[in-house]
């Protein structure tokens, strides 16, 4: 017979990217969140230091956004996605175009992260044969990247968990190094200064299978997921150089860096440098309702626009995309990054963030602190022969003292909702201090 269904039962949900098992011997629960706080099911307040999953920019609970959700549901609560549409698909595609750089003015939407990735890919890959160059196929990535957990992003990506349990991937991947450089870049305020040769990687990979068979390269332009791992100066410049040089589309995913996580609305507004195709999700409703956008050239999406009119011009597309509800959440959420400048706070804050994370420089175990924008970490020294476990521990202490951080490995991260105030990164600090310091 079946256990009864009730919140004490946690044995039916196999829960993701989660210790299962230490986690339903002990759980954490929310029950409710409000602008930097979750309330827990024992009824404390959890400073919220990561966004969610990078994703909360607005902090929780925002009216309009909760508004608008609301409204949707009594309006329009599906339209189909595929030979149909509705207004605010549209109107939400205006909006978020004129946020994006100049030249990335189409937009195809998706349900996460994930499913913008492999929209990216599929989309390089059918650009050049469009075009007339199909032989055009390969698609390269960087080791340590996180593009999600779907066939292509795990072939692109280079977290090898996240890999090694799933057979052959796509084949024609290939990688470059990452630029993660502890020996010279060790307490590096923002953008580091060494590693730029890096980006030849791309030519000796040019060089090796040619121009002419590659479709594109895909980078996270601060590598998030993987620890927060920084583009050396010059570094994205370089990959866009070589890009431009042998054809091939520069695909910035922007899944964390997107709205407002760098104190710029995008990393092209902060780098200088313009992708051909750009991926978000997270940020772009709030982290509310699931959705993501996928954002391309006027040359890749007016290439597809060719052939008899009553013609699909490109099979491709989700239930999903574009749904009233999500679209919905998305200008309720842009409306509300508009009014509260939030997609440059982070600039206004970041100096202050930058001092307060590198005042635990020091401390026992911890052998880099870095940062851009309102995006922390610090790496510690792992246990000898026991990665993960001082990270976890920590994570642990933090939820117990009130603060939530993500760990991975033995890398703390930490991206905070952008309306955070200086106090609020104040008690972030002082808690860490106390958890590092009382670390094993
Ligand atoms: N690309 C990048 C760069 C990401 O960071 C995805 C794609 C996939 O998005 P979805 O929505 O399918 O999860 C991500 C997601 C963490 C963490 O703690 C990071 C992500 C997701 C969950 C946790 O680092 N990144
Ligand atoms: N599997 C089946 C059997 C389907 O019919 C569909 C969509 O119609 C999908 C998967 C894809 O679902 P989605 O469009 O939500 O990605």
């Amino acid at each position: 017979m079946n256990a009864p269904v009730t919140t004490n039962n946690l044995d039916a949900f196999w829960m993701p990217f989660t210790a299962n098992r230490q986690f339903k011997k002990n759980p954490r629960m929310f029950v409710g969140a409000d602008r930097m706080h979750y309330t827990t099911s024992d009824g404390r307040q959890v400073l919220d230091g990561t966004a969610g999953l990078w994703c909360v920019n607005a902090g929780h609970n925002r009216p309009r956004i909760v508004e608008a959700i609301q409204k949707q549901a009594a309006e329009l609560d599906y339209a189909p996605a595929f030979q149909m549409g509705h207004h605010k698909a549209f109107e939400l595609a205006s909006k978020l175009v004129q946020l994006t750089p100049p030249g990335l003015d189409h937009v195809m939407y998706t349900n996460s992260g994930s499913e913008s990735v492999e929209t990216a890919l599929k989309t390089a890959i059918a650009y050049h044969r469009v075009k007339g160059d199909g032989s055009r196929f390969r698609l390269i990535g960087r080791e340590r990247g996180y593009h999600g957990v779907n066939f292509g992003g795990i072939s692109v990506g280079g977290i090898v968990p996240n890999r090694k349990m799933f057979g052959t991937l796509l084949t024609g991947v290939d990688h470059m190094r990452h630029t993660h450089d502890l020996a010279r870049n060790a307490f590096t305020r923002e953008v580091p200064e060494h590693g730029v040769e890096l980006a030849d990687d791309l030519e000796r990979i040019v060089a090796l299978h040619d121009a002419s068979t590659i479709a594109a390269v895909i980078v996270e332009p601060v590598a998030g997921s993987t620890g927060v791992l920084l583009p050396p100066k010059g570094y994205l410049q370089k990959l866009r150089s070589i890009c431009d040089k042998h054809g091939i589309l520069l695909i910035f995913d922007e899944v964390i860096t997107g709205f407002g996580r760098l104190g710029t609305p995008f990393a092209p507004d902060y780098f200088g440098v313009v992708p051909d195709i750009m991926i978000t999700a997270k940020g772009l409703t709030n982290g509310v309702i699931p959705m993501g956008a996928v954002f391309v050239t006027n040359e890749i999406h007016d290439a597809f626009m060719n052939g008899p009119e009553h013609m699909i011009e490109f099979f491709h597309g989700y239930t999903y995309s574009g749904n009233p509800m999500a679209c919905a959440t998305a200008l309720a959420t842009l409306e509300t990054y508009r009014e509260e400048g939030l997609l440059t706070r982070g600039a206004e804050l970041s100096s202050y963030w930058e001092d307060a994370l590198h005042s635990l420089k020091g401390l026992p175990h911890v052998i880099d602190v870095r940062n851009i924008g309102l995006i922390g970490a610090i790496e510690l020294e792992p246990i000898a022969g026991e990665p993960t476990k001082r990270a976890f521990a920590a994570f642990l202490d933090a939820y117990e003292k009130g603060l939530l951080i993500r760990t991975t490995g033995d890398i703390i991260a930490l991206s905070p909702p952008l309306i955070i105030e200086k106090q609020e990164i104040d008690f972030i600090v002082d808690k860490l201090r106390d958890v590092l310091t009382s670390l094993n």
